[in-house]
């Protein structure tokens, strides 16, 4: 390495990362970032990549250069063939991550936690080199991947979701998986428990669809403070903040009353609509069991910005160890809990806690 190194830092190639680039910038110093020229199909080749890498234990993240579509018949153009997966997927990656070792990640989070700082509103925001309305939207040319021999089609499995609840000037931070089923529409699992359930619930007495903005390809701190349980009056976003000793950097969207991660890779902007259900799945699940088909609320795509030459972040789900259960058990089912109830370590049950 070193002399051949293909990813530019947008600031930096040490913690803390303040985006994507930043880390596998950090990650390719080390010898660990891996990089596949060959077309790699998204439709089950890079879950194929995924599982073995994760049954290897590697500590490397895969850059695939040269992705092809999960959508039949479509080809994936220049300049969205480039993905990126594994950015979480081995302990190594959180203590990078969290600057600090192993057994030091959960007090070190609580710790920090206790003095949130808040984003701050910024104008120059990569993730707005490119905007896309109207017929320009179309969600089959980003390499969304389909994972599971079995899965219903495409999924975005690392978007990053934000929403507001209407009475409340807090963003809220969640990652929801969205099956992506036209050029500008997905579906959306909303599980009841969880603060978005309650934002779209409010929206629905209101009789409005819930602005929703989803930021993909985004530094790797983010996606663990989306899927960590925070309270409904504390932002994810103040929690990164703590984390990282400085505030997100935000950008107001182009079409919605909601700020998104200035140096997102991609954003797309807009609705869950009331309503209207679409069948959704069958998705291989985290607990490596499929979910069936089911109807679904649906996310409408009013405008999508990106970066000039964007970089796509996957995460392959399916049967445990997957770097989704790395990410949703981490925080989610802190393992002292389970010790607590004299309950085995298995992703199956950590809904009983949540
Ligand atoms: C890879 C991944 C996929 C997830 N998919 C979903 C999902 O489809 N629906 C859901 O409700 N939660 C999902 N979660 C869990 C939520 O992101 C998590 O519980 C989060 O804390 C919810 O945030 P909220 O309470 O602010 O809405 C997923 C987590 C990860 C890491
Ligand atoms: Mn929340």
């Amino acid at each position: 390495m070193g002399k051949n190194r293909r990813i530019k830092p947008d600031h930096h190639d040490e913690w803390p990362f303040l985006s994507l680039r930043d880390y596998l910038a950090y990650l390719e110093k080390n010898d660990r970032l891996l990089h596949i020229d060959k077309p790699v199909d998204a439709n089950l080749e890079i879950g194929g990549i995924s599982r073995k890498l994760l049954d290897e234990g590697s500590d490397k993240a895969c850059m695939f250069w040269n992705t092809t579509s999960s959508f039949e018949g479509y080809n994936i153009e220049s300049p969205y063939q480039v993905c990126v997966e594994g950015i979480h997927r081995h302990m190594k990656m959180f203590e990078d991550i969290f600057n600090v070792s192993k057994k030091d990640i959960y007090k070190n989070w609580f710790e920090k936690l206790l003095k949130p700082i808040p984003p701050a509103m910024v104008k120059d925001a990569p993730c707005k080199e490119v905007v896309l309305k109207g017929d320009d939207i179309d969600l089959q040319k980003i390499p969304i991947e389909r994972c599971g021999s079995k899965q219903g089609g495409p999924f975005i499995s690392l978007g990053n979701c934000l929403t507001k609840h209407p009475d409340m000037d807090i963003t809220n931070l969640g990652i929801y998986r969205l099956q992506a089923k036209s050029k500008n529409h997905t579906g959306i699992l909303i599980v009841p428990h969880q603060s978005v359930a309650a934002i779209y619930a409010k929206y629905d007495v209101l009789g409005k669809p819930m602005p929703m903005a989803v930021a993909i390809g985004t530094d790797p701190l983010l996606p663990i403070c989306a899927a960590a349980p925070f309270p409904v009056n504390l932002s994810e976003l103040d929690g990164w903040g703590s984390i990282t000793g400085r505030p997100l950097e935000m950008v107001k969207c182009e079409t919605i009353d909601i700020s998104v991660p200035a140096q997102s890779e991609y954003i797309l902007e807009g609705e869950v609509l009331q309503g209207t259900r679409e069948m959704e799945g069958p998705f291989g699940e985290y607990t490596g069991f499929y979910s069936g088909v089911r109807d679904l609320p649906v996310f409408k795509v009013n405008c999508i910005t990106h970066r000039k030459d964007p970089i796509y972040n996957t995460i392959t789900i399916g049967k445990p160890p997957s770097e989704a259960i790395f990410i949703y058990v981490f925080f989610g089912n802190i393992k002292y809990i389970f010790k607590h109830f004299h309950m085995p370590m298995n992703p199956l049950h950590t809904d009983l806690i949540r």
